[in-house]
């Protein structure tokens, strides 16, 4: 990475501390990624991106910003980056997913919280984020307990609006979602200094939509018996969609996919047959999270789909824009895309999310799931026990575990990953 330090500077940075993290994000890196064998050429772009994660797309987002433009930041997947995109803005994922910025975080925050939220405040308590650095307004939501109390602490340090979320999927819930859209416009609007227009709605619109559609024709590679690309990789790549340009990201995507595609015909594969594949379900995993999955792939297994925020959860679905010929109707397409289609455990039955496990498990031909879930996650740790039931009846092998983003407990989850792997049917 070049030396970027008077941008840094310029940002209000602590240059001391975000200098510790510079210096030991290269090795860890090295250490997960650079050490497995016959890795897509593709990938390259993507180690690239890491690499210059705090410098070269600071400095794009900077420019972005000289230019008039905004950078919105957001911890969740139902802010809706289509509109944010068609007033002249970038969503920035500010999610962290270092151990390194939770005890900043644990300086405004109780210790017995989720470290994703921990860590993002963190990032801003310490100084050494330069996207929360450069952000114009932080989009929050009250999803979980946590984050919506984290925001009043928040806003004390960055602008900070918080979108207003139901808890049930019912006809109320959607009202209330359509409305919160309607005070998101509005507020991002004033942000922006932009009016949100038909045409730049449905340009951005397919432009999200485009990357999600080649997020899925990645996934749909790992549903081959003989796997082009590991599950390392792969949650890499998605991690980069959240921070990358969107043009960039498909076009790198795109070739990575066709990359995977010829190896699917070629029978090649980044693990030896035989290798069981599993599922895993549960809280986001956010860059630079790699923990679980760097245990399940040197344990015997290979993570083949993510039924969470970073996967699935995020891509699946698109905005039906069929017939749409007003803003409002637009937007009213956007709200049914994320109310409808994402199962956050935040919502009051979650049955779809259970519905989306099993059938992942069918169409990557998973040997079982793994709920991998954040400490003091409630939602998703309460919502476990249904998980469970539902897989058992379906006869699915299922492997809850808790953690955080500390390096203490790796030889206790790899013990139980191990055994879980030998448990399941050959
Ligand atoms: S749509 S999963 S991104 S809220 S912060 S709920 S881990 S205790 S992130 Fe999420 Fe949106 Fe739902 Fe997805 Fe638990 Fe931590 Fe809360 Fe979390």
């Amino acid at each position: 990475m070049a030396d970027y330090h008077r941008m840094w500077e310029g940002l209000g940075m602590d240059l001391a501390t975000h200098d510790q993290l510079c210096a030991a994000l290269p090795p860890a890196f090295e250490q997960v990624f650079l050490t497995q064998e016959d890795r897509p050429q593709g990938m390259d772009y993507f180690n690239m991106v890491i690499a210059e994660v705090h410098g070269l797309r600071i400095q794009e987002l900077l420019d972005h910003k000289s230019r008039g433009g905004k950078i919105i930041g957001s911890f969740c997947i139902y802010v809706p980056e289509e509109i944010v995109l068609a007033l002249g803005g970038i969503m920035v994922g500010l999610c962290a997913g270092s151990e390194f910025w939770v005890p900043s975080g644990e300086q405004v925050l109780p210790r017995n919280l989720c470290p994703l939220i921990k860590a993002g405040i963190g990032a801003k308590v310490s100084r050494t984020c330069p996207y929360f650095q450069s952000v114009d307004l932080v989009v929050g939501e009250n999803t979980c307990d946590g984050k919506k109390k984290a925001w009043e602490v928040l806003g004390d340090m960055a602008p900070t609006y918080v979108m207003d979320l139901p808890n049930m999927k019912s006809e109320i819930g959607f009202s209330l979602f359509r409305k919160s859209m309607d005070d998101l416009v509005t507020k991002l609007e004033e942000v922006t200094g932009n009016r949100l227009a038909f045409d730049r709605l449905l340009s951005a619109i397919e432009t999200v939509d485009r990357k999600r559609a080649v997020l899925q024709r990645l996934y749909e590679t790992r549903k081959s018996p003989n796997l082009p690309i590991s599950g390392l990789d792969m949650l890499l790549a998605s991690q980069v969609a959240f921070y990358d340009d969107a043009d960039r990201f498909i076009s790198q995507a795109t070739a990575l996919s066709a990359e995977c595609e010829e190896r699917v015909k070629a029978g090649k594969s980044v693990f030896p047959a035989g290798t069981k594949r599993l599922l895993v379900t549960g809280t986001p995993i956010v860059v630079p999270n790699w923990k679980v999955h760097k245990i399940i792939e040197t344990s015997g297994a290979t993570v083949v789909v993510e039924e969470n925020c970073t996967g699935t959860r995020y891509f699946e679905s698109r905005v039906e824009t069929a017939g749409a010929s007003t803003v409002e109707e637009l937007v009213d397409a956007i709200a049914h895309r994320y109310f409808d289609r994402i199962h956050c455990a935040c919502f009051s039955p979650n049955e779809g999310r259970a519905d989306d496990v099993i059938r992942l498990v069918r169409e990557y031909g998973a040997d079982g799931v793994v709920g991998l879930n954040l400490s003091f996650c409630t939602t998703y740790q309460v919502e476990n026990e249904k998980l469970r039931k539902r897989l058992q009846a379906e006869g699915i092998p299922f492997l809850p575990l808790e953690t955080d983003y500390a390096s203490g407990d790796e030889g206790q989850l790899r013990t139980r990953i191990e055994a879980f792997v030998e448990s399941l049917r050959p």
